[in-house]
């Protein structure tokens, strides 16, 4: 079922670039493709895609993957090996619960590894899909536009450098859809993903050099074990991830390297997760997701014209290197065993705020660790402005930078009965969070606490302040 509703509205109003149709490339049975101009890759194979049935075998070989999606049925599989495709494509039908329609590439463009958050990517010999034929109409412009159900599109490497507004990589309005292991990079002024089905995965991707990462819409997602960098100003204002929608689960994601000199300071302030407008946005999870050295980069800003955005919940993110604050303006925002150090240089990190983008009451910061948050001695702590009701915090440890993680003063905000101000919670290596593997959330993290941390099981109900569990090894 095509679940146009909300999304299109959001997608249209980023399209007005132009009329075309963008299937005329791949409309042509068997035609043969030149290779596309602009590209860095030495096409060294045919384009080749099989159509497979459930037993794997070999139904049809076409040279475009339109051509293959144009028939494929449910339960089967277009297998698409090494090339460069220069097209859009669109699929045609839906699957079924037991039965999915399956566009994969042959040979990964991005692989995840256990444990940790680990990605890595191949720069050829996978099935690329590149060039200025992208998939088009008055509603959308990307290279995989998915507006059917069951769908699975894994493994392709996605990018485009010509300079026009508003591409996507992939598109998405079906539901029950998994998008994995995807390489999506360097489309001018666009989303790497942008998704708008219910239940859907978002998994093991990697999105770099983009306007946007991605934009979630619909309910039920869950987005996990992704890998962000380098959200650049291209058109539009650049954000890591917009969310709308309800009940999505955003968790294990690596949001890193975002570049000063790339974000013009006048013209856009990225945000790892915002939200807006007159919208839904309700029950939104983000946890152990693992943010650092984002340059010119705001964590979070929660805005809402209406009464439908509410309820999100931060709890065990890793915070790491961040210039800019996080921004609440909604009711029911729940910050709880975050580890957060040297962000918001100049600020306060965490604000939960009153006017003109809403009030956020009924908040919750607890079990935090705010190390070196801000330059002056109260900017380590949060802010609750005046206008805010029901606010509960307690049970963060707050401090200032190392090596005296001094005490902070002077503030008045909220009178913490337990937390704890001041005092080195004997971090393996405050100076090197992913450890010497260079991987996030494994054993050698260097926020990982020691035996002798003053941070361990002093937390509400006892838990550990900050992101992680201490354990002994
Ligand atoms: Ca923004
Ligand atoms: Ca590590």
């Amino acid at each position: 079922m095509i679940k146009y509703s909300y999304l299109v509205l959001i997608v249209l109003s980023l399209t007005a670039c132009g009329g075309g149709s963008g299937d005329d490339e791949s409309s042509s049975s068997n035609s043969s493709n030149s290779s596309s101009s602009g590209s860095s890759y030495i096409v060294t194979k045919t384009q080749t895609v099989e159509l497979l049935d459930s037993s794997d075998t070999v139904l049809f070989t076409f040279t475009t993957i339109q051509d293959c999606a144009d028939i494929v049925e449910a339960g089967q599989t277009c297998l698409v090996y090494p090339g460069t495709y220069s097209e859009g494509i669109r699929t045609i039908k839906s699957g079924t619960p037991e039965n999915r329609i399956t566009f994969r590439a042959d040979n990964p463009a991005a692989t995840y590894t256990q444990p940790g958050i680990s990605i890595s990517t191949q720069a050829e010999n996978t099935a690329v899909i590149q060039g200025e034929n992208l998939y088009q109409d008055e509603y959308v412009y990307g290279a995989i536009v998915i507006e059917h159900d069951y769908i699975t599109v894994e493994g392709f490497e996605i990018f485009f450098y010509p300079s026009d507004c508003f591409r996507n990589g992939i598109v998405n309005f079906g539901s029950h859809t998994e998008i994995t292991n995807n390489y999506i990079h360097d489309i001018s002024g666009g989303a790497g993903i942008t998704t708008g089905g219910d239940d859907g995965f978002v998994a093991y991707n990697r999105i770099a050099n983009m306007n946007k990462g991605l934009n979630l819409y619909g309910n039920r997602t869950l987005v996990e074990y992704n890998d962000f960098s380098r959200m650049i100003y291209d058109c539009q204002d650049a954000d890591f991830m917009r969310a709308f929608g309800s009940n999505h689960i955003i968790r294990y994601n690596y949001f890193h390297d975002n570049y000063g000199e790339e974000l013009p300071t006048n013209l856009t302030h990225p945000d790892v997760i915002q939200t807006f407008g007159d919208s839904i946005a309700q029950n939104i999870s983000f946890e152990y997701n693992f943010i650092k050295d984002l340059e010119h980069t705001q964590m979070c800003n929660l805005e809402t014209d209406g009464t439908g955005i509410s309820n999100w919940s931060f709890k065990n993110n890793i915070i790491y290197n961040l210039s800019g604050s996080a921004f609440i303006w909604i009711p029911r925002v729940v910050f709880s065993r975050n580890t957060i150090i040297y962000t918001s240089f100049d600020t306060i990190f965490l604000w939960y705020r009153s006017g003109s983008g809403g009030s956020s009451n009924y908040g919750v910061v607890k079990n935090n660790l705010f190390i070196d948050t801000g330059i002056n001695p109260r900017n380590s702590l949060y802010s609750v402005e005046t206008g805010v009701i029901d606010f509960l915090g307690d049970y963060n440890y707050i401090a200032g930078a190392p090596p005296y993680f001094s005490e902070k003063t002077n503030w008045t905000d909220i009178e913490e009965l337990n937390g704890i101000n001041g005092g080195d919670p004997s971090f393996m290596d405050i100076t090197n969070p992913l450890g010497p593997d260079g991987i996030p959330w494994t054993d050698d993290d260097g926020l990982r606490l020691q035996s002798e941390s003053t941070a361990i099981g002093v937390g509400e109900n006892g838990v550990d302040i900050g992101a992680y569990d201490f354990q002994t090894n």
